[in-house]
């Protein structure tokens, strides 16, 4: 059994070390994003495979025989290529992904469709808005230049971002509900924008935001091709024990 991670989330973090653990010949990748990302116990790789092509043949020069997708929930085209690669090549597949976060009770949610949506949705008098869905996808929010927007990046950005307003702030989570409500309280957010990505890693934003009984703008996950998915590392490591006892190579895909 050879497995390959593909990173970037708390769950694919916990996963890596529940492997190393049991020394399962395991191999952890990053995209590059950031500057430094956090540390693996495991060999790790970082940057594009070259497309699902790339990674089809990633798969067979690194005989994996198991392939985890721990991305992201937005990481949709890494998602698609691992579909169509382990496809191709005959691996097993399954993603480690975290369920949705629902809205409670007293939360003011507004749900849209894509990030556009969002921008959409900021139409109204100038706000200051906690705009915490990092950097990739900050240019569309000059559309609404009269909102001041408080950003939290991972890393400071080469150049400013194209917001006339705006604050910014270096951290990188998992992030802590007093953490958030302290940002926010510092900020005097009137309105939060984030990414449906369900999981802890991300989630002090919304308890903040809850306590404050702020408005939410939720940005809803993109649609995936359907594959086998699992929401923890155990259940990734009890695939892990049943497909390499199963004789067949078939994936039965329930
Ligand atoms: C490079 C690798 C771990 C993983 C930790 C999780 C939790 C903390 C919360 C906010 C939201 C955001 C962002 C976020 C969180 C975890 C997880 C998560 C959101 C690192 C990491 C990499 C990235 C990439 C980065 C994106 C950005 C998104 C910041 C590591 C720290 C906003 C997503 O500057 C850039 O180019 C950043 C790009 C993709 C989204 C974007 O569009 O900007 N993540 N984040 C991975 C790689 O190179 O392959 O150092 O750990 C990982 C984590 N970020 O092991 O503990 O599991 O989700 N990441 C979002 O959810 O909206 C921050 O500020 O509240
Ligand atoms: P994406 O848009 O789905 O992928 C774009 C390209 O980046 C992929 O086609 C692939 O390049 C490369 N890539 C993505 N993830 C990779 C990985 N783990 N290992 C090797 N190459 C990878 O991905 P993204 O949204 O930019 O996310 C990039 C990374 O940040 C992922 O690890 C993801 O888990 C992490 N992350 C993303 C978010 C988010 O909001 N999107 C949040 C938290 C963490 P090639 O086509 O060249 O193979």
């Amino acid at each position: 059994m050879k497995v390959l991670i593909l990173g970037g989330t708390t769950e694919a973090s916990a996963l890596a070390r529940a492997l190393a653990e049991r020394e399962i010949p395991a191999l952890f990748s990053y995209a590059g994003r950031v500057a430094s990302p956090k540390p693996q116990p495991l060999p790790t790789r970082v940057g594009g495979f070259g497309g699902a092509d790339g990674l089809a043949d990633f798969l067979a020069t690194q005989r994996i025989t198991h392939l985890v997708d721990a991305t992201h929930p937005f990481a949709e085209q890494m998602s698609r290529h691992a579909v169509a690669a382990a496809e191709r090549k005959g691996t097993a597949l399954i993603a480690l992904t975290r369920p949705p976060w629902e809205p409670q009770e007293s939360d003011r949610w507004q749900r849209v469709a894509s990030i556009e949506a969002a921008v959409a949705a900021l139409a109204g008098p100038p706000e200051r808005v906690l705009l915490a869905i990092g950097r990739l996808h900050l240019a569309a929010f000059a559309a609404r230049p009269e909102h001041h927007y408080v950003l939290r990046l991972v890393d400071l950005p080469e150049e400013a971002p194209p917001l006339p307003r705006h604050t910014l702030t270096v951290d990188r989570g998992p992030f802590t509900r007093e953490g958030d409500l302290a940002l926010m309280r510092e900020h005097g957010i009137e309105r939060l924008v984030c990414k449906n990505a369900g999981g802890a890693g991300a989630a002090a934003k919304l308890e903040a935001a809850r306590a404050l009984q702020l408005p939410v703008i939720m940005i809803d996950r993109p649609a995936l091709p359907p594959r086998r998915e699992a929401h923890g590392p155990d259940a990734v490591l009890d695939w892990l024990v049943h497909r390499s006892t199963s004789d067949d190579g078939t994936d039965r895909g329930v």
